[in-house]
């Protein structure tokens, strides 16, 4: 019995620091949350080892649960709100485009994250309104209305948008699209409100 307490202890030590390894390479901003959880991990094996073994095995996973989900629920994520205006049609599709890192800025294949957004079904009063749940970071967003609905950004020969899109922060393309830098925003622990007016180039 106390063999098996003592491996079944092990594992969910050994998963617990497996999963806040994995945190710590996914998201910077997890150390401290992976560090707390830890330091549960440790003080609960001492316990184990030297006093009561049932009762800190349910601690330690527990506390390990509680730690985990505290760093993902309380500390690690953000609301982002997505706000829309000047959009002519209250049919079709937005997608937005969530890009976390200014090497992935504007590839198709390196998007952090994404949505398509019904219009009809995102509409609140005059804006398109919906919310993305991200990690606390920076990011920077595009957003293109699907005029002819095959679920890409038409471009012309040049690359120019041919369908109503924008940039987060409202960035202005000048000779090129926007930088990453001007388009780059915080997503802290209070929501945050991106309002971004659709543009039409031609
Ligand atoms: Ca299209």
């Amino acid at each position: 019995m106390f063999r098996m307490c003592c491996k079944t202890v092990v594992y969910c030590k050994k998963y617990l620091l497996e999963h806040c390894n994995t945190l710590l390479l996914r998201e910077r901003r997890l150390i401290p949350g992976t560090i707390w959880a830890m330091l549960v991990a440790d003080i609960t094996w001492s316990i184990a080892m030297s006093k009561n073994l049932v009762t800190a095995f349910l601690l330690n996973l527990f506390l390990g649960m509680f730690a985990s989900q505290w760093t993902f629920a309380d500390d690690l994520t953000g609301i982002l709100i997505v706000e829309l205006s000047g959009l002519k049609d209250a049919t079709g599709d937005v997608y937005i485009a969530v890009y976390n890192s200014e090497d992935d800025w504007l590839s198709e294949d390196a998007v952090f994250a994404s949505e398509k957004v019904a219009i009809a079904d995102a509409l609140d009063g005059e804006l398109v309104r919906t919310e993305l749940q991200l990690p606390l970071d920076d990011y920077a967003l595009t957003v293109f209305y699907d005029a002819d609905g095959d679920g890409e950004l038409n471009t012309n020969f040049i690359g120019i948008p041919k369908e109503p899109f924008a940039m987060s922060n409202n960035a202005v393309a000048k000779f090129g699209p926007p930088k990453y830098d001007e388009a780059v925003f915080t997503l802290g622990a209070e929501p945050l409100i991106q309002h971004i007016v659709i543009q039409t180039l031609e």
